[in-house]
């Protein structure tokens, strides 16, 4: 341990910490824009490049950046000079003179880190003005917007794409006042083998990087007098919207959610998670069909279109493995449009599938031919939580003044094990609830799987079935995704079963929702508030959820059937 001094303040803290960390100590603020650091998660971004966190060190001649320096015991610190306070202004404006000004149309504006902090430094002039970088807006794909005048260059998003992700997408190009951030030979999107996972999306300080903004679709349907527009929202938005409207990180607010999505105009309020208990029981059945065959192991689960897109482009030899299932909110956009629509006598080409979702990768995934039925697509449009949030916001509507309301029936009778989807380690837990009632024909006492739960990259846990011990691996991250990928590829998993989410800490850590701006207690607090969900929910496996087993009864006769096979499985292409 040292102890140092920042602005008189002593703390003692551990040897390796930079200045930085023992700022956050001692209670001071100290502002960075590059600086990223969430540890647990394993994404950390230390490039020192804003200049924005420099500070007076006692006996040296030259500020300090708080981010890269190690402490020293006996360090006396000083983050309030003029000397490092002219500095720090000197580093934004700097950046901001060669930033364009449209904040009032900005898509982050009031979610920008650059705006705030000019905000908080009190800058009001930009001084410099000169030349401009202007490069080409890249709208290329269905997902991702690139807008390089944006960009800060600091980095963080090739540290998620390249460190955490291994995708390998964005580098640094050209030199001097040219540099810039992009695929290599600044290709579009679209031409690139970029997973749309959202990681850099999530990480951008500016709006350099942000998702295509589908909300004048949503309007467009909602407005339509023709269109019956049907909704549904993924497991983790009811635990990260509230965020949005000042609530504390973890809030749940399933029924705030239905109400507010009714008052802005849906006809019905539909939730994912009743494709997640499809899912389950599809995914389930294929996983016995596999062991009992001889079939391909280990399985993957396939609901993260991100991870899929991943396997494709970068293990095309091994697209056997994954279930074959679609994923949850493309299976209810089928329901709906078959099931549904047939029962209800509606035309399907009448109907818009509008997914909430806290992802990226959904928008392209929505978009994928082969997951259409008859031509049409079976989700419409995809937004984000943070789109969502806009849309209220829009609408005028009081979220916190809202009443709690249900889902409506059938496509909003769900499970607990739907609802741990969210997270890293649920999707498998759902399963292996499932799997052992069907193998043991008895009710499980103990249905939380401590062993399968987690906040590490990569996890594995042994279950007992039936006499059966069964092998499970979780990743999230596709960096980790890639070393269970290459042990497969090598005959080197021992697993029967493996879970893969391409964002850290599952789909509440997605590329969609709201900016955690490297706070991983935020991912944290979102994953224990959808743990708390499960509790509260009064059937919590997937296989007794009354409305799905009725469904299979009167449409799909049973889970993996011929039927089912046609209609909510897909195939991945190398
Ligand atoms: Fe997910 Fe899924 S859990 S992929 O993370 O399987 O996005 O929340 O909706 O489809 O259910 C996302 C979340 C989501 C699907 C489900
Ligand atoms: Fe890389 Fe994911 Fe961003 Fe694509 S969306 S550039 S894969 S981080």
């Amino acid at each position: 341990k040292v102890t140092v001094t920042i602005n008189d303040k002593e703390v003692t803290v551990p040897r390796e910490y930079t200045i930085l960390n023992a700022a956050v100590e001692a209670g001071v603020k100290i502002p960075t824009l590059c600086h990223l650091d969430l540890h647990d998660l394993k994404m950390v971004n230390r490039t020192a490049s804003c200049r924005v966190c420099m500070v007076d060190v006692e006996g040296s001649p030259r500020l300090a950046p708080a981010c890269a320096t190690p402490v020293n015991d006996g360090m006396n610190i000083r983050t309030d000079t003029m000397k490092a306070i002219t500095a720090r202004r000197l580093s934004v404006e700097l950046l901001l003179s060669n930033h364009p000004t449209d904040c009032l149309v900005c898509q982050k504006n009031l979610q920008c880190e650059l705006q705030a902090l000019a905000h908080e430094l009190g800058i009001r002039e930009i001084h410099y003005s000169g030349e401009r970088n202007s490069f080409h807006l890249d709208t290329s794909s269905q997902a991702v917007i690139k807008n390089q005048d944006k960009c800060i260059l600091c980095r963080r998003c090739e540290t998620a794409c390249n460190a955490v992700q291994t995708c390998g997408i964005l580098s640094a190009l050209n030199r001097g006042f040219e540099t810039t951030v992009g695929p290599a030979f600044n290709l579009p999107m679209v031409e690139t083998s970029c997973t749309y996972c959202g990681g850099c999306v999530a990480v951008c300080p500016t709006a350099a990087l942000t998702e295509v903004n589908h909300v004048p679709k949503v309007w467009e349907a909602l407005r339509n007098p023709k269109k019956y527009v049907v909704v549904q929202t993924a497991p983790a938005i009811r635990v990260a919207l509230g965020e949005l409207f000042g609530m504390k990180p973890g809030t749940i607010v399933t029924g705030k959610l239905a109400a507010g999505l009714r008052r802005i105009g849906f006809d019905k309020v539909f939730d994912t998670d009743f494709g997640a208990d499809v899912t389950i029981l599809e995914e389930a059945s294929e996983l016995l069909h596999r062991l009992e065959n001889g079939g391909t192991l280990p399985m993957l689960t396939s609901c993260c279109p991100a991870w899929v897109s991943f396997i494709e482009h970068q293990f095309p030899d091994l697209v056997d493995i994954p279930s074959s299932c679609k994923s949850p909110h493309i299976m209810v956009g089928t329901i709906i449009k078959t099931y549904y629509a047939e029962k209800h006598n509606i035309n399907p080409e009448d109907i818009t599938v509008v997914s909430i979702m806290p992802c990226v990768a959904k928008k392209a995934e929505a978009a994928r031919t082969e997951l259409s039925i008859d031509d049409h697509e079976n989700v419409d449009i995809v937004i984000t939580t943070r789109e969502l949030a806009m849309m209220f916001k829009e609408a005028g509507i009081d979220f916190d003044k809202l009443p709690d309301e249900d889902y409506d029936h059938p496509l909003g009778v769900t499970t607990g094990a739907s609802v741990i989807f969210g997270t890293t380690g649920g999707v498998i837990e759902a399963a292996v609830r499932t799997v052992h009632e069907w193998k043991t024909g008895e009710e499980l006492e103990q249905i939380e799987y401590e062993q399968l739960r987690g906040i590490e990259g990569l996890r594995e846990g042994k279950v007992q079935v039936n006499g059966m011990e069964l092998n499970i691996g979780i990743a999230h991250g596709l960096g980790n995704a890639r070393k269970l990928l290459e042990d497969i590829r090598n005959g080197q998993s021992q697993y029967h079963a493996i879970e893969i989410m391409a964002c850290p800490g599952g789909c509440i850590g997605g590329g969609g929702q709201p900016y955690h701006y490297g706070n991983e207690e935020v991912v944290k607090a979102r994953q224990k508030a959808i743990y708390q969900e499960d509790q509260r929910k009064n059937v919590r496996k997937s296989h007794l959820n009354k409305e799905v087993l009725k469904m299979y009864e009167e449409y799909f006769d049973k889970p993996y059937s011929e039927k089912a096979h046609k209609l909510l499985h897909t195939t991945y292409t190398p």
